[in-house]
């Protein structure tokens, strides 16, 4: 087993690496900037390392500074949560070139899955189904790319190679305006991820955002832990997330978890991955691959029973996945609210002292969450507080479980999204079950 971790993240997920870390007998170092010397996992760390001032990029982003803090420590590997450097090939690369242990899959990968034209490509050449498109970047020859769209039908999306959380994309309602937009979105992803690369997909009006999740060997064997519904966002911040995706008959979903096991296992994937899918008139449409340990893991481990995290640090150390895809067994329901320090109407960072955190509890209530009373959340980084996951044996206990919670916890000195949460879990149309990725911000228009 690996000896000493180095957690290379805050927050929340540095916590829930820290626990995973503890359980299994593993050392943890963590780093930290100037402004978050009184983090819950500092403190309950085996060793702690300052790595730079408040700004990310000069401490979480800070590639030789966390380097020379695994050197320091003698940290055998570094696990990066989500965010941050988490999905950059060249960290994972620069980690391994120094000898240590990424906690991930290989830069290799990182990289294929990173360039979305290439994710899409590996995918839909290991039968993964994806989006009508140009199933390549776009060429200079615009009459070929006109004949392209008009055989797919407009609206047509053109997205950046290089994009992601929806940013370098553009809709195209019809022929006129596509040779136009091409050029708009082109010189906007030139400018934000300095690639121009860009390419074209069928636009889908009213999908819902389902996600895959596997865990890969690194070796050819992968398992599936089913999907989750993650379709209740706002300007491509996930608001609720759930496990599993309601509405989804078995068979749909047998298919489309075992097409993604066969998928990761011809690519050797090494790690936990989601593979992102729009789901739309009951059909799985794939857009992009997550090379991470997500946010919203949480959902997919309490109706599967398996700590993901304990197998990415598994899969790290080299031995195998715990559990035979046979032995997966997802059971009841499970729902994630993100509880953010947030104005819960204009949705302004509140950052702050928390002068009274009260966590909820009960049966089948969990709560990731690092603050604490008396904590102060600086206002550099992402407001994410606390992740309250809400199980029940049916969809219906699970929310009535969460309503309960989100009215126990108690959250003084700083405003944050409950209201909005409470609000959901009450909504008609999210009660129903699958809403879709616009559901939310049409809500929030009406209110
Ligand atoms: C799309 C789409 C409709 N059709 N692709 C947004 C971020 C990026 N991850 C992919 N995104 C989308 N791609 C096609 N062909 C609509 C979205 C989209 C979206 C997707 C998932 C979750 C929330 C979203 C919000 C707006 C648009």
């Amino acid at each position: 087993m690996l000896k000493k971790v180095l957690i290379a993240n805050r927050g929340e997920i540095a916590l829930r690496v820290l626990r995973a870390c503890k359980e299994m007998g593993i050392k943890t170092v963590a780093v930290h900037s100037t402004a978050d010397r009184d983090l819950m996992h500092v403190m309950l760390s085996d060793e702690s390392v300052c790595i730079g001032p408040p700004s990310s990029t000069d401490s979480y982003l800070n590639v030789p500074a966390l380097i020379s803090a695994m050197e320091l420590t003698n940290a055998d590997a570094v696990h990066p949560g989500y965010g941050f450097l988490s999905e950059n090939a060249d960290f994972a690369e620069q980690v391994e070139q120094c000898g240590f242990i990424f906690i991930g899959p290989t830069a290799e990968t990182i990289r294929s899955m990173g360039d979305k034209v290439s994710a899409i490509e590996v995918m839909r050449k290991a039968g993964v189904p994806t989006v009508p498109g140009s199933d390549g970047p776009l060429g200079e020859d615009e009459q070929e790319i006109l004949a392209l769209a008009e055989k797919i039908g407009f609206p047509v999306m053109i997205k950046a190679a290089a994009g992601g959380g929806g940013r370098g994309m553009r809709v195209v309602e019809k022929a006129e305006d596509l040779i136009k937009s091409i050029q708009v979105t082109r010189s906007e992803a030139k400018s934000y991820f300095g690639s121009d690369v860009v390419y074209l997909e069928k636009f889908l009006g009213n999908p819902r955002h389902v996600e895959i999740q596997i865990i890969g060997d690194g070796r050819g064997n992968a398992i599936c832990l089913g999907d989750r519904d993650c379709s209740m966002q706002r300007r491509h911040q996930k608001v609720v997330e759930e496990a599993p995706a309601p509405g989804i008959d078995e068979k749909t979903r047998a298919d489309i978890m075992d097409t993604c096991i066969k998928a990761c296992e011809k690519i050797k994937y090494r790690g936990a991955g989601t593979l992102e899918f729009l789901y739309e008139d009951g059909k799985f449409y794939f857009i992009e691959m997550n090379t991470r340990v997500q946010v919203e893991h949480p959902v997919t481990e309490r109706v599967t029973g398996i700590d993901i995290v304990r197998e990415q640090l598994r899969i790290a150390a080299g031995l195998e996945l715990s559990v035979k895809q046979e032995d997966i067994h997802i059971i009841g329901h499970a729902i994630e609210c993100r509880i953010n320090a947030e104005d819960p109407n204009t949705f302004m960072p509140s950052p702050g002292k928390v002068t009274l955190f009260h966590s909820p509890g009960g049966n089948g209530i969990r709560v990731d969450s690092h603050i604490y009373s008396g904590y102060t959340v600086p206002p550099y980084y992402d407001s994410l507080i606390a992740k309250l996951i809400a199980f029940g044996p049916t969809r219906e206990v699970a929310i009535g479980r969460m309503q309960n919670a989100l009215g126990e916890m108690l959250v003084d000195g700083i405003k944050t999204n409950i209201p909005l949460q409470v609000d959901i879990m009450k909504d008609e149309g999210f009660r129903k079950g699958g809403a879709n990725i616009h559901y939310l911000e049409e809500k929030l228009k009406n209110r």
